[in-house]
């Protein structure tokens, strides 16, 4: 596929830098470039770099640049393309796309160049979904997974699937062109249990995308509990720095404060809570509905408990309406004398939040509770995007329909019919049969210049 018009756009972010990047790509980015450079462009090798001017057209310089120039079809978009890095201030680098849009390009819009170098056969939707992973990763298992998704682990794996199954379909479809010969019943068999193979591998890569939204999305942890507990307390302890406002005073946290942190290598978006209680106070009160709507919403709960008291009717109330599986009992202020009876709790940790006592093995336990799934290996092909779980899981489904067709002598007709919604589920994460919409909706989420 072609595309008559030039793209341009800034690639690195805006603000001041040392260095600016101003890509060019499509039919004209060598002859535009070649206005306003001061090297005759055209003549330039593929993949070479050339320092220079940019001239606008009353032959002033705006600034001294490198150019690189990599032509159809070795770029990343497939297309002729032109790289010029300037300097980095915010004027400059405006100067400089300005001049390119003059001389008759247009600004590229977000995930332009990828949803070219789609549209072009350079990398299928995955890969291009793995390109703006690799961007918005927060830590190595992230980067890690959109690397692999970008060397095309996940799409090989894909294709696989959709070769088994186009197989299978096709002796069905033969069955379907040559009536008189029927399926035979050990072909049935066979092929039941060819699918069934399949089905398990793709429920087995489907089963990664509970890890796989953890490592892409962070997990948010809630800090919960009666008021003056020390929730502020043990956010500014794991954050390390002075966030929250920590008083003697209950109820001195109205609203919720969110931070991200780092335990371990994964990435947490830690929420501070106003302590619940009975009140009738109009502030605390709405501060204390948002944290009953955050308990319900986050992925990690730590309920604390005031260790140096004894539990008030309050605690008890909390203890009885957060959901236990995922939540963590932190009993508090281990530092005081102790005054409370420890009640069973599935997980629990001893910390003072004010000598930072015990955080190192709240910090393990939070871990080991978000891996209790399993710990995704370093070989292990993740699912980290929902479009991608959902195909899968049609997939799955349709697959499944056509074992038990076969077990039931179902026609062959409805079975293939089910085999093909399968492989077009398939298709989708591949991105061969996807609709305008979707491709517009997945490169809209891009940045400018990717
Ligand atoms: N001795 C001791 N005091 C603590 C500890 N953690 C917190 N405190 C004290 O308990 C009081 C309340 O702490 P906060 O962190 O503000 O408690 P909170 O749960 O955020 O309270 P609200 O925001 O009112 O719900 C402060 O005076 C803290 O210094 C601890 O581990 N040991
Ligand atoms: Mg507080």
């Amino acid at each position: 596929m072609t595309h008559r018009e030039t793209i341009a756009a800034i690639a690195t972010p805006p603000g001041e830098g040392a260095i600016s990047l101003i890509r060019i790509s499509g039919p004209e980015a060598i002859s535009i470039a070649d206005q306003i450079f001061s090297g005759p462009v055209a003549s330039y090798p593929t993949h070479t770099a050339h320092y220079g001017k940019i001239l606008d057209k009353q032959g002033h310089t705006i600034d001294s640049v490198l150019l690189l120039i990599m032509r159809a079809p070795r770029s990343y978009t497939g297309e002729d393309s032109i790289e010029i890095s300037c300097h980095g201030g915010t004027l400059v680098t405006k100067k400089v796309l300005q001049t390119i849009l003059q001389s008759g390009a247009v600004p590229a819009k977000p995930g332009e160049f990828s949803l070219r170098a789609y549209l072009n056969g350079k990398i299928d939707l995955a890969q291009a979904e793995a390109v703006q992973q690799l961007i918005h990763a927060k830590n190595e298992l992230a980067l890690q997974s959109a690397e692999s998704q970008l060397k095309g682990t996940l799409s090989k794996k894909i294709t696989s699937f959709q070769k088994a199954l186009t197989e299978i379909a096709a002796i069905v479809e033969a069955s379907i062109d040559f009536p008189e010969e029927g399926l035979e019943f050990a072909t049935t068999e066979e092929l039941r249990g060819q699918l069934e193979k399949i089905v398990s591998e793709m429920t087995a890569l489907d089963i990664t995308f509970d890890q796989g939204k953890i490592v892409s999305n962070g997990i948010s942890l809630c800090l919960l509990g009666s008021p003056n507990v020390g929730k502020s307390s043990l956010m500014n302890a794991l954050l390390g720095k002075e966030r929250a406002i920590v008083t003697p005073i209950a109820g001195t946290t109205r609203d919720i404060l969110e931070e991200s942190c780092r335990i371990g290598e994964l990435h947490f978006r830690l929420i501070d809570t106003a302590g619940i209680r009975e009140t009738e106070e109009i502030v605390e009160q709405e501060g204390i509905r948002r944290s009953k709507q955050i308990m319900k919403e986050a992925d990690l709960i730590l309920l604390l408990m005031d260790a140096s008291r004894p539990l008030s009717p309050n605690d008890e109330h909390l203890l009885q309406i957060v959901p236990q599986e995922k939540t963590l009992l932190i009993w508090n202020k281990i530092d005081l004398p102790e005054a409370t009876t420890r009640l069973s709790w599935p997980q629990s940790v001893e910390i003072s939040a004010k000598e930072g006592l015990g955080l190192c093995s709240l910090r393990e336990k939070i871990e080991a509770h978000i891996w209790t799934k399993g710990h995704p290996s370093k070989e292990e092909i993740v699912l980290t995007t929902l479009r991608h779980h959902q195909a899968l899981q049609n997939a799955i489904r349709y697959s499944t329909t056509v074992i038990n067709g076969l077990k039931n002598n179902t026609s062959p007709e409805l079975i293939t019919s089910d085999l093909r919604a399968a492989l077009s589920e398939l298709g989708t994460i591949l991105g061969t049969n996807v609709t305008e919409d979707i491709l517009s909706a997945i490169f809209a989420k891009f940045c400018l210049g990717k």
